[in-house]
């Protein structure tokens, strides 16, 4: 059975209002992440692989060296999923609430903490990569990784990410990533999506 990849949960240019454009999507959905499951089923056909889960797939082949071509590609396809989730058109950013919002005021300290913890983690990581909401041994804490590590290989569960990869922005705010984080943080978190993970981990 071939991986396949999740359809957007909206319109391309459904965050148009909110600074990203549908050419975004085109690029970044049609195209990288479209790569990453095409190379990922390349990589994996005919192998044990192909058939198991995809969470599975990268937590086995990131201990494997050799296996890292099918790992960045498995992740890929996963963390972008994983994204478009994160990501909502309608009533998206700013404070949240219900219960991620009562756990984050009592593990950061209260949003804006939150807020300061998530935007360093995504204007620093150097390069390629990932900020994340996680869940870590029950108390949240914000990560960010490299290329495409996630939070699965290190037993964390994934609440929310950001993608600060090169591609995800340059159309849109070329160089500015800070703008790119505050826009994210401002207008598009699901936190909805953070509240399901939050309450299925
Ligand atoms: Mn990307």
């Amino acid at each position: 059975m071939a991986f396949t990849q999740k359809p957007l949960p909206f319109d391309p240019g459904a965050l148009e209002p909110h600074g990203m454009s549908a050419k975004t999507f085109e690029f970044h959905y049609g195209k990288h992440h479209a790569a990453y499951v095409a190379n990922l089923n390349k990589m994996t056909a005919d192998t044990e692989m192909a058939d198991m889960p995809l969470e599975t797939v990268i937590t086995e082949s990131f201990k494997d060296p050799a296996k890292s071509g099918i790992f960045n590609n498995a992740a890929q396809t996963w963390n972008h999923t994983f994204f478009w989730d994160s990501l909502t058109p309608s009533g998206g950013g700013g404070t949240p609430s219900g219960a991620i919002a009562a756990k984050i005021d009592s593990d950061f300290g209260g949003y804006e903490k939150f807020k300061e913890a998530f935007k360093t983690a995504a204007a620093t990581q150097f390069g390629s990569g990932w900020a994340w909401l996680v869940l870590d041994n029950g108390t949240l804490k914000v990560t960010k990784t490299s290329n495409a590590e996630n939070p699965l290989v290190q037993g964390q569960t994934p609440l929310l990410t950001l993608d600060v990869w090169e591609h995800a922005y340059y159309l849109d705010f070329q160089n500015k990533r800070p703008d790119f984080i505050d826009n994210y943080l401002a207008n598009l978190v699901n936190w909805e999506f953070a509240n399901q993970n939050l309450a299925a981990a």
